[in-house]
């Protein structure tokens, strides 16, 4: 065929929107153009203790968007779906979900890290598992219901990370999809297998994990129940790179090798594609993870607090009132005086919900630094530490892979902040190429071109978002000033 249509969903922690990609090709030369259809909210839900998403509501927005889909004319034949990392949902024996999946900022891991550390000992677990200890990670999720002797575990028969989750809700098939199943720090990065042994002495119970599927494989149509529900004929759900990171990187429109890339969201991704992980104490040292991708590869990438310090701030300045959309906080940061505070961004007291502005006037107080009090102040501490922040994961990603980068590569939705960009360019003393900004959807969309036959591989794909994406330059600026601010920020910023 010349043309195609399909359907991406891109769930993130602050937003889900739904995309419609038309592939054609026309004297040989393919193009893919791309629409925003339809965008929601992705609010958590406190309940008592716990925190989590409101899963029964993105799988509504998802029925939204397809309906939209037809709707407004577009025929898709296919349609994926592509998340944050690490969480999951339950399955009863009836094939019925357990409970309300937890968010990973859930208070429930707290402590773990060290726990299970002096249990399996962080080399051997870092050995096995090639990931960055983020408390997130599915596993310490496990553990902590493990150790809270929860009836859901009992329970359950079998265990879906959230894209394959929405999937099955859906199709009625399930599946578990290697990208995702990569962030839960229950995979052996060497075998790509499910490290039974591991589960075994954490008691998380093996039994509920499938096994794992390649990105790309064709899942089952809609169900007839969905189907009839919408007035929508059966399009079928490919299991794309389900992990969101993963399908921004397929997105990537890079043709240089090695490339470096940051995927720039509620978190900052910032990694390099290899074929194989990087296992070394160096890797372990500098904090960085080794992340299933598509195409068989695995990303060795940082997993910095990103923009989400931000939003958090954001969230607050709304609720009291002060309405600041992101493009004033923007200008607002602008106008700031340059390098008055700095922050260490993976600091993990920015991790949590709640009081970030008091957390980082807290952080400037204690290291010593004038404390930022307006929202421009703090806007342009936060985005100059995340810049300094790059700077620091680019060389570190250098130094352990021998490579020498000339440029950044910069996607998703915080390359609207232009600013960051440039600062982020300032910082590496390098050009940032920033775009596209929808990467993870256009990603998505992508495997399910490769899975349809209409895209061959990897390089193939990427040189179709570079045809069909603008992208735009950011030259570096002000070296001497950012050279000085680099020192600075590494004075105050200890390795967290
Ligand atoms: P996620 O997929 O993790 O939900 P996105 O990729 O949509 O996140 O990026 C969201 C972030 O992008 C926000 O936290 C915000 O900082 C930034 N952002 C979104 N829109 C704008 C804008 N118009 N100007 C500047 N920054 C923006
Ligand atoms: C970014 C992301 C990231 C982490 C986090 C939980 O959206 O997927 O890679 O895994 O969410």
């Amino acid at each position: 065929p010349d043309k195609a249509t399909v359907l991406a969903f891109d769930l993130g922690a602050s937003t889900g929107r739904a995309l419609i990609g038309e592939w054609t090709e026309e004297g040989g030369k393919p193009k893919l153009s791309v629409t925003e259809i339809h965008r929601f909210p992705n609010d958590p839900v406190w309940v008592g203790k716990h925190l989590h998403w409101n899963i029964l509501h993105l799988v509504q927005e998802i029925k939204n968007g397809i309906r939209i889909a037809f709707k407004q004319g577009y025929n898709p034949e296919t349609f994926g779906i592509d998340t944050w990392g690490v969480d999951f949902g339950l399955l009863d024996r009836s094939g019925e979900l357990l409970g309300n999946p937890y968010h990973y900022r859930d208070p429930q891991t707290e402590g773990l890290i060290e726990e299970i550390n002096a249990a399996i000992g962080q080399e051997e677990l870092f050995a096995q598992s090639g990931l960055q200890f983020m408390p997130f990670n599915t596993i310490y999720q496990l553990a902590a219901m493990v150790k809270a002797n929860s009836p859901k575990l009992d329970a359950a028969e079998t265990l879906l990370l959230t894209p394959d989750l929405l999937v099955y809700l859906l199709t009625g098939q399930r599946n578990c999809e290697f990208t995702m199943a990569t962030t839960t720090q229950l995979l052996h990065p060497e075998s790509r297998a499910w490290n039974v042994e591991l589960m075994d002495r954490l008691q998380i119970p093996s039994r509920l994990f499938l096994p794992v599927s390649q990105p790309g494989e064709q899942i089952a149509p809609l169900s007839a129940e969905v189907c009839r529900e919408l007035g929508v004929p059966p399009i079928r759900a490919i299991a794309v790179a389900t992990h969101d990171t993963e399908s921004a990187v397929v997105a990537v429109p890079a043709s240089e090798e090695p490339f470096v890339y940051l995927v720039c969201g509620t978190w900052s991704l910032l990694g390099t594609e290899r074929e194989e992980p990087l296992l070394t104490v160096e890797t372990m040292q500098n904090a960085f993870s080794n992340e299933g991708g598509a195409g068989g590869t695995y990303q060795l990438l940082k997993n910095i607090m990103g923009l989400w310090i931000l939003q958090e701030c954001k969230r607050e300045w709304d609720a009291g009132g002060m309405s600041l959309s992101y493009p004033e906080l923007v200008a607002r940061a602008e106008e700031a005086e340059p390098f008055r505070s700095l922050i260490h961004p993976d600091d993990l007291r920015f991790y949590s919900a709640g009081g970030m502005k008091e957390r980082i006037q807290a952080y400037c107080m204690e290291s010593g630094q004038p404390i930022p009090q307006t929202p421009g102040e703090i806007t342009r501490c936060i985005l100059e530490s995340l810049a300094l922040r790059y700077r620091q994961a680019v060389e570190q990603l250098e130094e352990m892979t021998s490579a020498s980068f000339k440029g950044l590569h910069m996607v998703g939705g915080g390359i609207q902040n232009r600013l960051l960009c440039q600062f982020t360019a300032n910082a590496l003393g390098r050009p940032v190429w920033a775009g596209p900004v929808e990467a993870s959807a256009i990603g998505n969309m992508l495997v399910q071109l490769i899975s349809r036959g209409l895209c061959k591989n990897l390089p193939d794909a990427r040189k179709l978002v570079a045809d069909s994406f603008d992208v735009s330059v950011f030259k570096p600026e002000q070296k001497e000033r950012w050279e000085q601010a680099y020192r600075t920020y590494l004075s105050i910023a200890k390795e967290a």
